[in-house]
Parts: structure tokens; C-alpha cells; sequence
């Protein structure tokens, strides 16, 4: 009989051979009839399945609440200058989000992993904190350059609303804000982050929603899906930073020389 070719390439997202576009076997059509909106569209190509309507709810939120933080962040910056380098838009995306990583918008996965193998291992926040500054790591989640206690990030804010009113269960969030309590008194800048409240409560997602085995959500927690959130929600922004520089034909931008302090050449060694 035929022997099948084995294939070189193996996917099991999406299907578009058939009638119907299929998203993790869902036909687009059932797609808009049931209206599962973005963050459906999400749980089916990111985790293969329908997720509760509550944390469909969450991915949208998280997606509205990290679109964009203003011109000045990393990651905007590098989209605005290579833009107005007279670059396009792709170019200009990934100028900005090439800048994501452990310091700027992509402390999620390290936020993930972090707080809940401390809690995990049964540690205090305060034996925590204490474990981190002994191996000399900053708690990834923890920190913010212009927000504090006492000038609050209404994202956060706005996550541990939602959160604590529609998740099952907030036990890493709950441990990541005494978290905070402890970080927060030895230096006000030093609050739970917009980064580390999202990625904290989706540990409670993935640990406590029922849609996920222990060993899948381990996995989510390894392989780039929490930075990826980030990622795809500050896309928009960049875009956005993109067009309006196009929109204002920004020239080419060139530093002022006087706000770089240029050492001295040590003569000698020329
Ligand atoms: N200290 C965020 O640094 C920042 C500590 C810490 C323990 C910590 C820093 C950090 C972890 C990574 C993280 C996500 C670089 C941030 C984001 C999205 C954004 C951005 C936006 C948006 C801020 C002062 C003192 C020092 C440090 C100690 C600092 N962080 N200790 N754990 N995590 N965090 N990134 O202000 O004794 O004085 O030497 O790397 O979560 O990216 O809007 O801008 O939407 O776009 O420069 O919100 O926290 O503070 O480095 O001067 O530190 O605090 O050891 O102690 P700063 P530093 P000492 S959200």
C-alpha cells in the first residue's frame, strides 16, 4: 500500500485545509456565534482549550492594561528613534520589543517562577526577600522606576480588583502583595510591579482554574507564555507610537552631544 511520507513539521493550533479556518478545532464561524472575543481567540492558539469566562476576561484586561505605559519606557523609545530613522513599521516594532526582557516588560516569567518556588518551598515573604538578597538577585515583579507606595500603579490596582473578585483562589498574589509589604518598607519604589501582578495571578490561573494539570501549568510557566502576554499587548502601543510619529513626520533624531558625558582619552595609551 502507500507509505506515508513522515512529515517534517508538526502543529497542532490551527487547521485552515478544511472548509473553515479551525482554532484548536474550533470553526471560525462558532468563534463569532459564541463571541469569545480576543482573549478566547488567545486560550485557544496559546493553550489549546476554552478557558473559564473569567480568565478569558483576564488575558483581554491584561492585554488592555500593558497596550502602552507613554513615549518615555524603553521599549517606545526604540520604536519612536527607529522610526523616525525612516524605518517601517516592522523594523520599528521589533527595534521596541527587542528591549523587552528582565529589566523592562519581561519580568513575567521570572515573576512566575520565582514567587511560587518560594512559596512552594514553604519560605516567608520575609525568607524570601532575605534568600534573594543573599544570592544577590533582584526579585523579578519587584520595582518600579517612577511608581511607589505612595504613587500607585492603578494597573496593579486594577489587577488585584479583578483578581481577588473573580479568581477561585489568590494564594500567590496574596503572597506576592506580603511580598511587597516587606521589599516596600525598605524602599517606597519598591512595589509589586505591573509585571509581577500579572504574572502572580496567572500562577493562580494556571494552579487553580481546573483548566490545567500541574504538569501543564509547569510548563506555561517554562516556555516564554507569561512574557509573551507583554509582549503581544505592548505590540499595540508600539504600532501606535509608530503611526503617530509617521502621522507628525518626525525628522531623524540625533541625541544632544551635551547630555552625553564622553570620557576623557587617556592620551598616553594612543
Ligand atoms: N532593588 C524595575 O529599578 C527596576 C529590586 C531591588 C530587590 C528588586 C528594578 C528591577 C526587577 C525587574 C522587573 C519590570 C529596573 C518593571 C516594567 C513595565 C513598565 C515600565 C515603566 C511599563 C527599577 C534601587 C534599590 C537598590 C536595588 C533595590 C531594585 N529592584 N531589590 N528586588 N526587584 N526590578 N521589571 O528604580 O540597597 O539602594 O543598592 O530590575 O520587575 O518594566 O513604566 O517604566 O509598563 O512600561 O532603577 O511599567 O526594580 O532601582 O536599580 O536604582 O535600585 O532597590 O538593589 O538597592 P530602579 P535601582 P540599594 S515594570
Amino acid at each position: 500500500g502507500m507509505v506515508r511520507k513522515p512529515a517534517a513539521f508538526i502543529s497542532t493550533i490551527s487547521d485552515e485545509r478544511g472548509q473553515e479556518l479551525l482554532y484548536a478545532g474550533m470553526p471560525i464561524s462558532k468563534v463569532f456565534e459564541e463571541d469569545i472575543g480576543i482573549g478566547g481567540v488567545l486560550s485557544l492558539l496559546w493553550f489549546k482549550r476554552r478557558l473559564p469566562d473569567y480568565a478569558g476576561k483576564f488575558l483581554e484586561m491584561v492585554l488592555m492594561l500593558t497596550a502602552d505605559h507613554g513615549p518615555a519606557v524603553s521599549g517606545a523609545m526604540n520604536t519612536v528613534i527607529t522610526t523616525r530613522a525612516g524605518k517601517d513599521l516592522v523594523s520599528s516594532l521589533v527595534a521596541g520589543l527587542l528591549t523587552i526582557g528582565t529589566r523592562f516588560g519581561g519580568a513575567l516569567d521570572g515573576a512566575a517562577a520565582e514567587f511560587s518556588r518560594a512559596k512552594d518551598l514553604g519560605l516567608t515573604p520575609r525568607e524570601f526577600v532575605d534568600s534573594m538578597r543573599k544570592a544577590n538577585k533582584l526579585i523579578p515583579g519587584i520595582g518600579h522606576k517612577i511608581k511607589s507606595k505612595t504613587n500607585p500603579d492603578a494597573r496593579v490596582s486594577l489587577v488585584v480588583a479583578y483578581v481577588k473578585k473573580h479568581f477561585p483562589s489568590t494564594e500567590f498574589l496574596d503572597y506576592a502583595l506580603a511580598t511587597e509589604e516587606v521589599t516596600s518598607a525598605k524602599k517606597d519604589t519598591l512595589i509589586l510591579n505591573v509585571d509581577g501582578a500579572i504574572a502572580v495571578s496567572f500562577v493562580d490561573l494556571l494552579r487553580s482554574s481546573g483548566a490545567f494539570t500541574r504538569e501543564e501549568a509547569d510548563e506555561y510557566m517554562t516556555i516564554g507564555t507569561l512574557n509573551g502576554l507583554f509582549v503581544l499587548g505592548r505590540s499595540i502601543g508600539f504600532i501606535g507610537h509608530h503611526l503617530d510619529q509617521k502621522r507628525l513626520k518626525q525628522p531623524l533624531y540625533r541625541h544632544p552631544a551635551d547630555d552625553i558625558h564622553i570620557e576623557a582619552f587617556d592620551m598616553a595609551r594612543v
